[in-house]
């Protein structure tokens, strides 16, 4: 599923289950998460995490069959796409997303998870659980606030359309856009070789000190935890993320009509 390949210090991840889209299923959450800590154990400067295409889509997204039906929380901090979305702001090595075609769901919160993205113009970038039902969690949430302000990172979850290069440039989502055919030239000239020259132990203790700015910086005190806990799982145990699931597979529209007053009974409201 995953293709690893260590070239001058840099260690190429590459999707290739383009027949299933890269969805990010629990295997190649794992297979990725296996090419990170091979990077680390060989020692590498930089992280390069790519997709073969299929249908110009880069990667689905989590894969919506390993979706729980049981009342499990669906984005639950243990779950493998999570795992592998820690383990990319975790690993003290920059890991840089290069993207050419669709990006959708948990694949946008990777992405947006990685250090630095390059994309091609026909990139696109959308997460889409308002379209499934899916109240997304509080860090994936927080990735998007802090990388997008909260305005366009709104929009992004309420409206679910996917942003094009040039407006996640714009918006300081993506670092560098350009033709298919010059990315590799620029991935190597605006990212690789001055990764290569640097002091990777330097900037090791730099990604750290940012993964616990970003981390820490938000504090809510336990009662809210515990409330924000409460509206995730009512929608996750809910009726319109099963019927958004349903939906999907059933190649239909989703039928959605669970109401906003559902979260928050009279006898809660305060
Ligand atoms: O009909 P077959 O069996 O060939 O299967 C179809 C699709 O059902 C399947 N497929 C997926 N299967 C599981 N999980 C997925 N995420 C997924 N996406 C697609 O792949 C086969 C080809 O799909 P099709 O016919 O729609 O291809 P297309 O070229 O017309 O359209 C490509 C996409 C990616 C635009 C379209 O498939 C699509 O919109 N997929 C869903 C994208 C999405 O919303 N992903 C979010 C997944 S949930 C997730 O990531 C988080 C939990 S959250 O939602 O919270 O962000």
């Amino acid at each position: 599923m995953v293709n690893i390949n260590i070239v001058d210090r840099v260690c190429f991840i590459e999707m290739q289950n383009a027949k299933k889209l890269n969805c990010l299923s629990d295997e190649l959450c794992s297979e990725i998460r296996a090419g990170l800590r091979k990077a680390f154990d060989e020692e590498c400067c930089a992280v390069v995490l790519k997709a073969q295409t299929r249908n110009g889509v880069w990667s689905a997204g989590h894969d919506i069959h390993e979706l729980p039906l049981d009342g499990q929380d669906p984005l639950a901090f243990n779950v493998p796409m999570e795992k592998l979305i820690h383990d990319v702001q975790d690993i003290p090595i920059p890991v840089i997303a290069y993207v050419e075609g669709t990006v959708w769901g948990g694949a946008c919160d990777l992405c947006l998870s990685c250090d630095m993205i390059v994309a091609s113009t026909n990139a696109t970038f959308a997460i889409t659980p308002a379209k499934i039902g899916i109240p997304y969690n509080a860090s994936g949430i927080m990735h998007f606030m802090c990388q997008l302000g909260p305005n366009k990172a709104r929009e992004m979850f309420f409206t679910a359309q996917p942003l094009t290069a040039l407006e996640a440039l714009n918006v300081g989502m993506v670092n560098h856009v350009a033709e298919i055919d010059a990315l590799p030239a620029l991935l190597e000239e605006k990212m690789l070789n001055p990764l290569r020259r640097n002091s990777i132990i330097a900037i090791s203790a730099i990604k750290s000190q940012f993964r616990l700015l970003t981390k820490y910086s938000v504090s809510l005190p336990p009662e809210e935890l515990e409330r924000l806990h409460g509206w995730r799982s009512k929608v996750y145990s809910g009726r319109d993320y099963k019927e958004g699931i349903s939906s999907f597979l059933e190649k239909r529209s989703p039928n959605f009509i669970s109401k906003s007053k559902d979260l928050f009974p009279p006898e809660e409201q305060h």
